[in-house]
């Protein structure tokens, strides 16, 4: 198994020992402030980015469009207007900046700005996204997404869902190397919630290792706040935090190697004692 990720500016080591790296999201579409209506204004995006890395995040990922089941697509034009200012901004931040986006004109834009990784839910199928993301260093998170967001959520169905989406990431990957792009710049995301019921979520959760085993790249992990954890909890949104310390820590359990999260401290407090517990004590 691969023990890095390049990504960018940065080669990330991802030891089998040590706890997973922290990717704190960065939402910057209106509906995470849902009373405004508004984008985020910039001094809000670019603090709440400054708390994620005090708080011990090893990566920002910012999200210029939502990708919230049944949420209608965001213009190009209105994509780059939130994303560009944050990406000038936080360049320099110490921490790579992985972009959430599938669409390929936004993936040449970051990456000519400074961004490290290109996270892209729809597993680089657009026409046009592996040769905007070839020829730099970046980073590259590919994800498994039945159908689209408008539609995913209405009746997700898998006759075998671990063989489905290993098997899915597992052609995305080979297709992307023989496009000329290293395996050491990928990472791949069962996508969690994306086409999923609960059950399909957790068979998938409960077989991280699996999915590893036939991969045999990083995976990364993005639980946070979804409506599988409303489900298991009972607990609307902002009440889901627990739950997600939890499955991040499952997820840690089980392999993954990045956890896409909206609390950074509590993840990073959680991961933290999950790691000294599997450890001597003399190493802590
Ligand atoms: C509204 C609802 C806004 C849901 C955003 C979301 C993942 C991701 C997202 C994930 C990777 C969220 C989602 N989820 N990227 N982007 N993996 N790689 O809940 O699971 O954050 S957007």
């Amino acid at each position: 198994m691969q023990e890095y990720l390049q990504c960018g500016r940065y080669r990330l080591a991802l030891g089998k020992a040590d706890r997973p790296l922290v990717m704190g999201i960065l939402n910057i579409t209106p509906d995470s402030f849902s009373d405004s209506g508004q984008f985020m204004p910039l001094e809000a995006a670019l603090a709440h980015a400054e708390q994620m890395i005090a708080e011990g995040a090893d990566m920002i990922d910012i999200g210029g469009e939502s990708t919230r089941p049944g949420a209608p697509a965001v213009p190009l034009e209105e994509e780059l207007r939130r994303l560009m200012p944050i990406v000038y901004a936080l360049r320099d931040c110490g921490k790579p900046l992985s972009i959430d986006t599938y669409k390929p004109e936004v993936m040449r834009e970051v990456l000519a700005a400074g961004a490290d990784m290109i996270n892209d839910i729809n597993g680089f199928n657009a026409p046009g996204a592996l040769s905007a993301v070839k020829d730099s260093d970046c980073g590259l998170c590919i994800m498994h997404m039945q159908r689209d967001p408008q539609t995913m959520q209405a009746s997700p169905q898998y006759d075998d869902v671990l063989a489905e989406v290993t098997g899915y990431l597992l052609q995305r990957v080979e297709n992307i190397h023989a496009a000329g792009i290293a395996r050491g710049r990928m990472c791949i995301d069962p996508g969690f919630g994306f086409g999923k019921t609960l059950a399909h979520n957790l068979e998938l959760l409960k077989n991280l290792e699996k999915m590893l085993q036939a991969v045999q790249l990083p995976l990364l992990a993005g639980m946070s706040r979804k409506s599988m954890i409303g489900a298991i909890t009972g607990k609307p949104v902002e009440e889901r935090m627990a739950g997600s310390v939890a499955a991040a820590l499952m997820a840690a359990a089980h392999g993954a190697r990045i956890v896409r999260v909206h609390d950074v401290a509590a993840t990073v407090d959680a991961l933290k004692v999950w790691q000294a517990s599997r450890m001597d004590i003399s190493a802590i």
